[in-house]
């Protein structure tokens, strides 16, 4: 499957690179003939020669037109041209609050479509293949328009990236179709469709719980509510102005519903408790129907609408109990589903007062007679029946109930007369006294085994049909397996300000909501000490260890609210299109994605190649370490997918790329060479991110892969480390954890490299590697340099010690002025600190973020004098400079440091390095 969806982008790729030129005019010809038919020219702003300088329309680099966005501009009276589905690549096309007339025209085989919003118009019609094909939608807006007649069409099913469908007012017909749901359109969180003439019952295969937001008011939908237990995650219900029967459902699953409308319906039975008590809910309106039972007494902070005497309530007052006869009474009521026939006449909160349809009373007020016979009654005998200790005569004849007559009933000490003739009643027939006149005549079930049904009563379990469905037990036994199978159970994604889910049915098919993190601007945030929990003792996330067969087995522990469908990331990167690359690294391809409100997201997708149980550990520990740490100089985890083959990291995106490009490929990217202070204030954000890790509560994280192609700037130039696959865990009261050796030649630490020991140590060094690039702006391992300089390490610590070589040294790039250069020195001794053989002669982190501040604090390079305050001697301060660092070092020879690099080379030649153009990540199991 997945490797026909590669096998057909690259197909389109094919197409997309050969008809180029071609299709870039045949939109300028389709958007000309849009002009005409318009009349638009000043009026839009649409008088360039070039569409693409159009307001509101935009293009792609190969002048493609990608969106046409002119919402509300008065374009009364006029259509829109067919030529419309010329613009292949169109990906956002709004034309709302226009009063556009004529059909809308067919968009069929417009794949690239995004969003469509054509609401608030005059549209006569909608052709009835309009969907086919958009893969990629995600948004349809058609409401208010004069369409004729419609039905939702099955190749609506195309569409299955859909989030948002809103239909409300739009003259659509007939019965909800059976594919409007979570299977179809894992995404599907809004589902409007107000305010039509829809009619009928919904389909048992309605709903899921993607759903957030449900409407579908004032029409003459029928049939219960029970489509609406399977959509826990709903927030918003908007049922009012139908027809629907029945008791409204449990929910207790429900843990975010907000707004609850079902007002003017013919509803009947409780109002139950765990609506009530649903602490999330807002606003509730049950005006205008037949509930039953007590008042209910929602929190005063709930917008209640709900006129007593407008439903059939025992009591005027919320909350009052209503009599035990009354209760008893609903209780029997319940197994046969709360029929309309007992709610209209069963009023006021005595059985034997007023004209209680089938019921007879004795002159005590005790219920003695109940005759439902012939009510058209559908569902079980209710067990209740036996706490009505005083009855004497029940007729449930000519009904249609089935389920076991209940041996309780054996047990009602005045009954005299049972007559369950004509129904569909199976099992045996428990033993009455002697003196019980039993008549069962006309069920042919009776005496045999029971088919599978839902058992002996009790329960809500009108289905709507004679028999209970069995789509109701499948539907139970499926979800259950479902359950089972979810790796993940909800899902975050963020859509700016609004909160949504998308929970698929498949695994990598998910729940979208807010990202947590983006309620409040990341970058605001100190840091956070989250808590940390799932770690086994080897001080790898748990969950890496349980990955075996496949994603069933994994647990990500607390990453719960972070899985993404893959549909929602093919839509917001083109489809992976080689055009939203934004970098590859050694584990896979990082890509570009806008969301269609413009928010920006980075998608790591890993290679299929790569991807074995190793890279579904790095995977694993990427999204464990990012769930539990977040910190504004470490790059934020919006979410994940994992979905057959593919595993997908989604990021925060960052705009300027990463560090390695302005240190080492600025010319080439046509960047401006980075200054010194903002080189520093770089490595201080890095040194914080890394200390944060180093020094989280009772553990300490170990980055492993510290380098400058890991560490990416955003907006503001302010830096956040990434990549955490190689992340490892030291347990509390460790110091040092024997690993796989896994990381960056040019950037390993000595004894790492050698014994696979991992202490924090370790990033210590690489952090000491990255300061000396940031000085010298060449690569920790540079090929292009002659043999004895290719590694950086022990080249600048020569220089450092050869007369002037410190001065050579230093990246040509950058401007250096006296106070520059005392800052610069500074720096090199602390890189050469960092970069010690010995690891407990490394400085802790936290030293590092000592001396990097006071640099970046005092240091001003917009103040030329500042160079005699310091009173800067080169050569002095150089020497001064090599003392001390000798001094710190404890004497062991600067040259020793050159040996380990080819150390390892020589002896870890299984490792596999990548070719250069990627990172050269490598993971090995040597040294395990
Ligand atoms: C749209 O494409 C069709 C078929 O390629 C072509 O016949 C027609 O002229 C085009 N219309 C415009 C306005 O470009
Ligand atoms: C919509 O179009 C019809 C003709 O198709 C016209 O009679 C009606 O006035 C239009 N409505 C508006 C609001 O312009
Ligand atoms: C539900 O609506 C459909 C279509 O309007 C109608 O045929 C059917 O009888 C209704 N069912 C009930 C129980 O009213
Ligand atoms: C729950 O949802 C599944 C899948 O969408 C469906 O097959 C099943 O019938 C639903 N169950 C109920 C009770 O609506
Ligand atoms: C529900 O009732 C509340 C309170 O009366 C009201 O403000 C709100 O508009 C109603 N909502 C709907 C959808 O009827
Ligand atoms: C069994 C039962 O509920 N009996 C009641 C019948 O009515 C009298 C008078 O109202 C009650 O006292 C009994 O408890």
């Amino acid at each position: 499957m997945n490797f026909f969806l590669g096998f057909v982008c690259f197909v389109v790729l094919l197409a997309y690179v050969n008809g180029e030129s071609e299709s870039s005019e045949s939109d300028a010809l389709a958007m000309q003939d849009l002009k005409k038919s318009w009349k638009a020219g000043s009026s839009l702003g649409w008088s360039d020669e070039d569409p693409c300088n159009w307001k509101g329309v935009g293009c792609d680099k190969h002048k493609r037109v990608t969106r046409i966005q002119v919402g509300d501009k008065g374009l009364n009276g006029f259509s829109v041209p067919q030529s419309l589905s010329n613009l292949t690549s169109l990906q956002i096309f709004e034309v709302q609050k226009n009063n556009l007339i004529g059909s809308l025209p067919n968009l069929k085989g417009l794949n690239s479509l995004q969003r469509i919003l054509v609401n608030e118009n005059n549209f006569t019609s909608i052709p009835p293949d309009f969907f086919s094909g958009m893969s990629g939608l995600v948004t349809v807006s058609l409401d208010n328009n004069p369409f004729s007649s419609w039905g939702l069409p099955e190749s609506l099913k195309d569409c299955s990236s859909l989030y948002e469908i809103s239909a409300n007012s739009v003259n659509i017909g007939g019965q909800i179709p059976d594919f409007l749901n979570s299977s179809n359109f894992p995404c599907l969180a809004n589902l409007h469709l107000g305010l039509n003439s829809l009619e009928g019952e919904l389909p048992a295969s309605f709903g899921g719980d993607s759903f957030l937001s449900l409407w579908l008011n004032g029409q003459k939908l029928n049939g219960t509510l029970r489509f609406l237990q399977n959509m826990t995650k709903l927030k918003e219900v908007w049922l009012h102005g139908n027809s629907f029967t029945g008791a409204l459902p449990d929910f207790s699953g429900f843990t975010q519903l907000e707004k609850f409308s079902v007002r003017d319906n013919s509803l009947t039975g409780l109002v139950p408790e765990s609506l009530v008590k649903l602490s999330t809910l807002i606003s509730v309106n049950l005006t205008g129907n037949m509930l039953q039972g007590q008042t209910p007494n929602f929190a005063t902070t709930v917008e209640v609408d709900m006129i007593s005497d407008s439903n059939c309530f025992c009591l005027n007052f919320s909350g009052a109990p209503c009599d035990d006869r009354v209760n008893l009474l609903l209780d029997v009521a319940k197994g046969v589903g709360y029929p309309g026939v007992f709610a209209q006449s069963w009023k006021g909160n005595d059985p034997c007062k007023g004209n209680w349809r089938g019921i007879s009373c004795n002159n005590n007020g005790n219920i003695t007679v109940l005759t439902f016979w012939n009510m058209g009654l559908i569902g079980t005998i209710s067990q209740a029946f036996s706490k009505i200790d005083t009855l004497e005569s029940l007729n449930l004849a000519n009904n249609s109930l089935f389920g076991t007559i209940p041996y309780e009933l054996t047990s009602l000490p005045r009954l005299k007369s049972l007559d369950l003739s004509n129904n569909m009643i199976c099992g045996e027939i428990p033993t009455f006294r002697s003196n019980v006149t039993v008549k069962t005549g006309g069920n042919v079930n009776l005496g045999k085994e029971c088919p599978s049904t839902p058992g002996g009563g009790g329960d809500n379990s009108q289905t709507g049909g004679k028999k209970p469905s069995s789509g109701v037990i499948a539907g139970a036994v499926v979800g259950g397996i479902i359950a089972v199978i979810m790796f993940v159970g909800l899902v975050v994604y963020f859509l700016h300000r609004t909160k949504h889910h998308c929970l698929g049915k498949e695994q990598g098919q998910t729940t979208w909501l807010i990202h947590p993190w983006l309620s409040a601007s990341a970058s605001d945030q100190e840091a956070v000490k989250l808590p940390i929990s799932g770690w086994n003792e080897n001080g790898q996330p748990s969950g890496s260890h349980s990955v075996k067969s496949g994603p069933s087995d994994l647990n990500l522990g607390g990453s719960d609210n972070l899985v993404i469908s893959i549909h929602i990331l093919r839509a917001v990167t083109n489809n992976f299109n080689t055009e939203n690359i934004l970098g590859k690294g050694g584990f896979g391809t990082v890509y570009k994605g806008e969301l269609h409100d413009g928010t920006k997201i980075a998608v790591k997708r890993m290679e299929s190649g790569v991807m074995g149980e190793k890279g579904l550990d790095e995977f694993t520990s990427e999204i464990a370490v990012l769930t539990r740490v977040r910190h504004r100089h470490l790059v934020a985890l919006l979410g994940y997918c994992l979905d057959g083959n593919e595993r997908l990291l989604v990021y925060e995106y960052m705009h300027h790329g990463t560090l390695s490009e302005h240190l080492f490929n600025w010319k080439d990217e046509g960047l401006k060479p980075l200054e010194w202070t903002k080189r520093l204030t770089i490595a201080l954000d890095v040194a914080r991110g890394v200390e944060y890790l180093h020094s989280l509560a009772q553990q300490s994280f170990i980055h492993r892969d510290l380098k400058p192609s890991n560490i990416l700037l955003g907006d503001d130039m302010r830096a956040k480390v990434s990549d955490f696959g190689l992340v490892r865990l030291v347990p509390d009261g460790k110091a040092s954890l024997v690993t796989k050796l896994a990381g960056t030649f040019g950037y390993l630490a000595p004894e790492y490299a050698v014994t696979g020991r991992v202490t924090t140590k370790v990033d210590v060094y690489s952090f000491g590697v990255i300061l000396m690039e940031m000085i010298t702006g060449r690569r920790a391992l540079d090929q292009t340099q002659p043999e004895e300089s290719t590694q950086l390490v022990s080249w600048f610590r020569r220089m450092l010690i050869e007369i002037n070589g410190f001065h050579k040294a230093i990246d040509p790039s950058i401007d250096v002025d006296e106070a520059t250069y005392t800052s610069i020195n500074t720096v090199a001794e602390l890189a050469r600190h960092c970069t010690t053989r010995e690891p407990h002669q490394r400085p802790e982190m936290s030293h590092v973020v000592n001396v990097l501040s006071s640099l970046a604090e005092f240091w001003k390079p917009s103040e030329p004098d500042e160079g005699d305050i310091y009173g800067i001697n080169c050569d002095m301060s150089l020497s001064q400079a090599v003392q001390r660092w000798q001094a710190l070092d404890g004497m062991t020879g600067i040259d020793s440091s050159s040996s380990y690099l080819a150390n390892i080379e020589n002896t870890q030649t299984s490792i596999p390095m990548k070719p250069s153009g990627f990172a050269n990540s490598f993971s090995s199991t040597a040294g395990r």
